[in-house]
């Protein structure tokens, strides 16, 4: 290695994992377009774990990892499969080959077991489409519905190996840069005011868990944090003798605390760096221009996360489609999924309004919101439209200047 290379640890592992035969050394050569692993028709060719370091685009430097199959039997194959396993602790991010035309069978689930309990993100790559097309189409959409990044390849054609590389960029890179809710907004010694509304639908004795999160940020960022109630917030600015870097607010009294923030002091909402904070803002701030465009007859979609949400209330299924109409002053017929309903097909829609997602984890949230990249359909969330229909989206996303543009010349 020269001096200039990037040593081993300082590149992401990437392993191969499945049973014998699925075709991890077929993919895995597939993949950088090199014979690294011996490949061949009988099970168990792979009999130890192989390194290669390299660089792959789009990714960089890495070290790809061949595995023994993990079904392996027999007092040598024991340990090989143990040899497998242990190669887990160094992977940062995990590829399962499944083979199409089997599907998922126990040794592949206690893998994913095994990915998640140790926090490896992985992708399920069913192999040998060119042999069971609509199989591997099956086998994906099961590991979608469970919630699994899946991807249906072949290493004999080629098949979705682009796009595997694609995702495994994604997957490895998610992992790198530590996300900030507000910290990245403000300086150290800063005053940041939150304001919480402490009404019927907030839980008893205690705060929501975004609203913990956003003031742990600003400790990390060496800031104060000052929390208060909308009716507070007048008061307690004129108070302070500093003018705070930033004010947070719940969406549900943005227009009352709008009102009370002078103008030159930032103002967004807990849901607008939330949406930040999962990747999903951009999107919906371009989705929610489509509310502008919608016609009679349009179709909106709410999509609440769970089914039992004391803490949004009715907000999803009353006032928002009160909010809508009112609006647009459009007749518009409204559909609601809840929990794990959410529709694959979003063609009939003009809109997909989302909620905060707080119960879903980021791999569903991001699922859906490829769902409606890939149809072409806006899709935008409660904070952003209530912003936007409160006319304050732009002084909520202020901070963020491409953003706005973004949102003045919606493509
Ligand atoms: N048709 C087809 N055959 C494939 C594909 N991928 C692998 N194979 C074949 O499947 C067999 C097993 O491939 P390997 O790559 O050795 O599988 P492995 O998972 O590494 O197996 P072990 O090393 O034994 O654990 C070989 O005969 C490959 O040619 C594919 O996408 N399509
Ligand atoms: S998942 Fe959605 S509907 Fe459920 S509590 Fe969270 S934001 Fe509300
Ligand atoms: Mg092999």
């Amino acid at each position: 290695m020269g001096l200039n290379e990037t040593p081993s640890a300082g590149r992401t592992h990437i392993g191969f994992f499945g049973r014998r035969n699925a075709g991890k050394s077929s993919l895995l050569n597939a993949l950088t377009d090199q014979e690294i692993s011996i490949v061949s028709a009988a099970k168990g060719t792979t009999t130890d774990p192989v390194y290669k370091s390299m660089e792959l685009l789009p990714l960089g430097p890495v070290v790809i990892i061949d595995t023994p199959g993990i079904d392996d039997t027999g007092e040598l194959g024991e340990l090989r499969v143990r040899r497998a396993k242990r190669v887990l602790n160094k992977t940062d991010a995990a590829i399962l080959v499944i083979d199409a035309e089997t599907g998922k069978e126990g040794p592949d689930e206690e893998l994913i077991r095994l990915f998640r309990a140790k926090e490896i993100p992985f992708i399920v790559a069913c192999n040998k489409s060119d042999l069971a097309p609509a199989r591997a189409a099956f086998w994906v959409k099961d590991a979608d519905a469970a919630g699994e990044n899946a991807i249906a390849v072949s290493a004999k054609t080629g098949e979705g190996i682009g796009a595997l590389k694609e995702r495994i960029a994604l997957l490895a890179r998610g992992e790198e840069p530590k996300l900030r809710i507000a910290a990245d907004l403000i300086g150290g010694g800063d005053f940041v005011v939150l304001v919480t509304p402490i009404d019927k639908a907030a839980p008893k004795g205690r705060l929501i868990l975004p609203q913990q999160q956003t003031i742990r940020d600003i400790l990390e960022a060496d800031a104060a944090a000052i929390v208060v109630k909308e009716f507070e917030l007048r008061e307690t600015l004129e108070h302070l003798g500093k003018k705070p870097a930033l004010v947070i607010t719940d969406s549900q009294v943005f227009a009352k605390v709008s009102a009370d923030t002078p103008k030159d002091i930032p103002l967004t909402s807990f849901s607008i760096l939330f949406a930040r904070y999962k990747g999903f803002l951009s999107q919906a701030v371009r989705g929610v221009a489509a509310l502008d465009r919608l016609e009679d007859g349009g179709r909106v979609l709410i999509s609440e996360g769970c089914t039992h949400h004391r803490q949004c209330d009715d907000i999803g299924r009353v006032k928002l489609p009160r909010w809508i109409k009112n609006y647009t002053n459009k007749q518009l017929e409204f559909a609601f999924s809840s929990g794990g309903d959410f529709p694959e097909d979003l063609s009939p829609y003009g809109l997909v309004v989302h909620c905060g997602g707080c119960m879903l984890n980021g791999r569903e949230m991001k699922y859906r919101q490829g769902c409606a990249e890939d149809q072409g359909i806006p899709i935008t969330n409660y904070g952003v439209l209530i912003a936007h229909i409160q006319g304050i989206l732009k002084r909520s996303i202020s901070m963020f200047p491409q953003l706005l543009a973004e949102l003045e010349d919606p493509l």
